[in-house]
């Protein structure tokens, strides 16, 4: 028997579609606004928003892209809040601690990971599709800086598809975070953790899982356990789509040497490093994103699928 779903906070704005969903225990996915708002240039950004939503619905899901607009949190998103979201120039990166005060002064949001990852939980999703996670900056030994996103996985009961970090990160320190925080990573179709843009970063997954049932499976077990928190799955841009990797290291480390020139700090950095490798890459990483976030998005539909399938599921 399916276990009863838990209320849904009156705080959470639904589509009619999604209630019915979370109602019905019918599969859905939980999709990210900030790529929208501040990852995709606009106006591919609206055009690929509509697309990653019909890619989830062509799986049979239904798609929740999260944000703040006026300070309503919506959870789903119709054409109109979709397009704001797209094409407002008043809509700040919202992170886990901007969440309170975008909705307290009536303000517009695009939600980080985080943000939607705990958003999305709290509505009673347990899967959502993204492009790439924040993790442990470089240089975090000195300056702390550790995305919201990580600290927020490992509370929050979810799973999160994605193509890995990019290398603007320091990979390695990301993924000991992960562990010493009980989240697990697991590879599909391969035992490498990608790096976005490429499909090895040098560092392994903990677990490969090549079948929407082997993950489910794996998510079942480890929420039976009772082990709180949440599952990386990361997924490695199709190799066709992929870009050579001397290129994006040698962006990289030049984004990088700017930020630190420019005494670039706290949430800016992580829009500041993408933004500069958009620019510096001149739009041929904009193909390699929307491939990636794409096939995530196909993914996280037959891995809602398969655990809406399984018997006996009931989430922490
Ligand atoms: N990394 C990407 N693309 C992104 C982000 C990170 O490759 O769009 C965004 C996501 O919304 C992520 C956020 O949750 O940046 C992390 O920001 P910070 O490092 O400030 O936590
Ligand atoms: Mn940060």
């Amino acid at each position: 028997m399916a276990a009863r779903p838990a209320p849904i906070p009156a705080a959470l704005e639904l589509t009619d579609e999604v209630r019915a969903a979370l109602t019905e225990g019918a599969p859905v996915v939980a999709l990210e606004s900030t790529i929208i708002s501040h990852g995709l240039p606009r106006p591919d950004n609206l055009r690929v928003a509509r697309e990653i939503e019909a890619a989830v619905r062509a799986q049979g899901a239904v798609p929740a892209t999260a944000a703040v607009v006026d300070g309503r949190v919506r959870i789903g998103l119709d054409d109109d809040a979709l397009a704001a979201v797209a094409g407002r120039d008043d809509v700040a990166k919202a992170g886990v601690r901007d969440l309170a005060v975008v909705v307290a002064r009536g303000g517009c949001g695009a939600t980080t990971v985080a943000a939607t990852a705990h958003l999305a939980a709290l509505a009673g999703v347990r899967v959502f599709a993204t492009g790439g996670l924040g993790g442990v900056h470089r240089g975090a030994a000195t300056t702390f800086d550790e995305s919201a996103d990580l600290v927020t996985l490992a509370r929050v009961p979810i799973t999160v598809v994605c193509a890995g970090v990019k290398s603007i990160l320091d990979i390695g320190l990301t993924l000991e975070y992960l562990e010493t925080h009980g989240v697990p990573v697991i590879g599909v179709g391969q035992k490498g953790f990608p790096a976005f843009f490429t499909r090895e970063s040098g560092f392994d997954a903990d677990f490969q899982c090549d079948s929407a049932l082997e993950q489910a499976a794996f998510i079942h077990a480890k929420w039976a356990l009772g082990l709180r928190g949440g599952v990386v799955v990361s997924n490695a841009v199709p190799a066709q789509h992929a870009m050579p990797k001397e290129e994006i290291d040698r962006i990289t480390e030049q984004a990088l040497a700017e930020a630190q020139q420019g005494g670039v700090t706290g949430k800016a950095v992580t829009p500041f490093l993408l933004g500069r490798i958009k620019e510096l890459t001149e739009g041929r990483s904009l193909a390699t994103n929307i491939a990636l976030v794409m096939h995530n998005a196909l993914i996280g539909a037959q891995l809602a699928r398969a655990l809406h399938d399984l018997p006996g599921m009931k989430p922490l």
